[in-house]
Parts: C-alpha cells; structure tokens; sequence
C-alpha cells in the first residue's frame, strides 16, 4: 500500500454526533451533520491537489481542481449513515444525517482514464494516515465493486449543502457513494484504481467487514450497502408529553427504497403503520403517525422500517436494530 498524504493537521480519532432528536429538517444543516474520523484531518491544499487515476485503466491519469471542475456538475441528495464503531459493529449508533452533495460523476472521470474490463473493484484512497485500532496505516484505502462505478449519483464531491468541504467533512475533494455507509465515501480523495481484487488494507479487511452466518457458514461481508434503519425525531428524548392528539414522527432509510414504517407505543407489542414520504432521489423517507396517549406513565416508543425487498430491521444486536424511546406522559 502506497503512502499518500503529508503531514497530517490533527492526529487520532474525532466525532461530532448531534442527537437524533436535533434532526427535524429534511435537509440537515450544516451544524447538525455528523463528521467522523479515524486517524485524523490531514488538511489538504486544494491549489495543490491531484487525484490520480490508474490500476486497471487505459491510461495514467492526473487531474488538479481546475481538471475537474471542467466535467458536468451534478447535485444528489442522500441520506449519510456512520456504520458506527468499526471495533463494535453490531452497536448501533444512529449517526446519521440528508445533505446535498455538488460534485461530479465518478463515472465522468473514470472514463478519462478507461476502466479495463478485468477491473472488479474500485480502490479509493484518502491522505490521512496514522493509528486506529492499535494498527498502523499508511493511508484510508477503502473499495467498491466496480458496477457501483458506473451509477450516474456516485460523485467526487466537492461541496456540500452548497458550501464548499471543510476540513472535517473531506476538503477538497471526497467521494460520495449514495446507498452505502458512510465509510466508503473517502474522504481527503488522492487516488483511485480500478483493481481486480478487494483493497488490502485494515479498513477493508479486517475493519468493516461483518461476520456472519451464511448457509451454516461463517463469512464475512464488507459494509456496503444501508441496512433498512428507522429513527423518531419527535417527540424528543425523554420528554414529558400531555394526553392530547400528537404526532410522532421520524426519517427512514436504506440502500433500497423504504416501503413501509411502523410505530408501536408499548414498547413493541402492537405496531401500526405509520404515513410514509416516497423516496426523492437517495434521501431519507419522513414518517408519522398520529396518536393519542390513553393512559399517563412511562412509555416506550418504537418504531420499525421495511424495504421494497422485505428486509426489515433486527431487534438486538445489529447497527440497525429497532430504535427505541422513553417518554413519559402525565
Ligand atoms: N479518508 C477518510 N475518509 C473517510 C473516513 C476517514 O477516516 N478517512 N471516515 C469515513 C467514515 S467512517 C464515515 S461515516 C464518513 C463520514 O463522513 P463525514 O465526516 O463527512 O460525515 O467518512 C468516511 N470517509
Ligand atoms: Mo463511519
């Protein structure tokens, strides 16, 4: 694996995280949109930048800003999930967000260079380097499979929500792959090979890659694409409701369209369906549900969400497994 970036501006691990209950726009505004890094912000020149391109390609590529900004501008709106702690994959942590990305097609660019056809992955590399994990690396090298490539939404992006990157968030370039975790949208973009075989790297190998039973069969699958993933936004956390008619409402979302979201008000025991939002481009689905609380106490408020293809939520033991809330009505 190469070694990519300079010095680095910050060094180890940072998060910004707002609460699920801050998330009321459909559009989350800057402020409100999480940013996570493993082994810190490197800080890059955007008048020095290259992206280079090569691997599986028919030539050598190099493009600076100026190069980039010469391909047609496009604007996709997606939701962006966190897989959560790669140490703790099956934890979930709810951090997520719906921004507007501008960029340009990664499949613009990959054609400048031209994918051979024995080319099966994407390798995306990012400038930070350093320690997550107790392991040393010399980059962020995450992959794709190659098809995802050649979607039309998969940007280089370089603003977002109309402003241009910031550090934290990926400046000056990231990629933007809409569907999947946020944990392949490389941040901090230097390189790009089309590769026969999955990416070495512990990001890709040993970090991000659930285990799981398959046909009897332990396995492993890289995170890729959305689980289907449900939140309640209102009422907020821990709050003191009234017996009056109210709505309970949320976002809902996933690599596949999301079909159907159900809430319960008895932690679990009864659910029903709530009104659901079709989905716009890749972004988060709204949901609510009206209803009026008949008794005064605690309460546990669920809500469950279903995709097209029928795959629903777990209740234990997976990142997105059922999102649960205590309120309490007096
Ligand atoms: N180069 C690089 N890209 C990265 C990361 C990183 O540590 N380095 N973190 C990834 C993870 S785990 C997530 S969830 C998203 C977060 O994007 P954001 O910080 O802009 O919200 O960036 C991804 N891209
Ligand atoms: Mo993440």
């Amino acid at each position: 694996m190469m070694e990519l970036g300079g010095a680095m501006k910050t060094a180890g691990f940072g998060l910004k995280q707002p609460a699920v209950d801050a998330l009321t726009e459909f559009r989350t505004p800057l402020d409100k949109v999480f940013f996570v890094y493993h082994m810190g912000v490197p800080g890059l020149d955007a008048a020095t930048w290259r992206l280079s391109i090569g691997g599986l390609v028919e030539r050598a590529v190099s493009l600076s800003m100026a190069d980039l900004a010469a391909f047609e501008p496009v604007e996709v709106t997606a939701f962006h999930e966190c897989a959560g702690s790669p140490l703790r994959p099956t934890e979930p942590v709810r951090r997520v967000a719906n921004v507007t990305w501008r960029g340009v097609r990664l499949a613009d660019v990959l054609r400048r260079a031209g994918v051979r056809p024995d080319a099966r992955y994407l390798w995306s590399y990012g400038a930070d380097h350093g320690v997550f994990g107790g392991v040393e690396s010399p980059c962020y090298l995450k992959d794709l499979p190659i098809a995802e490539t050649e979607r039309p939404d998969v940007l280089l992006a370089t603003h977002i929500n109309g402003e241009k990157l910031s550090d934290e968030h990926g400046a000056p370039v990231r990629l933007v792959v809409p569907g999947y975790y946020g944990t392949n949208s490389t941040k901090w973009l230097v390189r790009l090979e089309p590769r026969e075989i999955r990416a070495p790297g512990h990001f890709t190998t040993a970090l991000y890659n659930d285990r799981i039973m398959l046909d009897g069969r332990a396995t492993t699958r890289p995170v890729w694409r959305v689980a289907p993933h449900a939140v309640i936004v209102a009422p907020a956390a821990s709050a003191r409701l009234s017996r009056r008619a109210q709505q309970i409402s949320g976002w809902a979302w996933g690599a596949r369209e999301i079909a159907q979201v159900e809430v319960s008000t008895d932690g679990g025991a009864r659910w029903r369906t709530a009104l659901l939002s079709p989905r716009q481009q890749h972004a988060w689905q709204g949901f609510s549900y009206d209803w009026t609380p008949d008794a005064s106490g605690a309460v546990e408020l669920c809500c469950r969400a279903t995709d097209r293809s029928g795959e629903g939520q777990p209740e234990h033991g997976a990142r997105n497994a059922v999102f649960r809330l205590a309120v309490d009505v007096e």
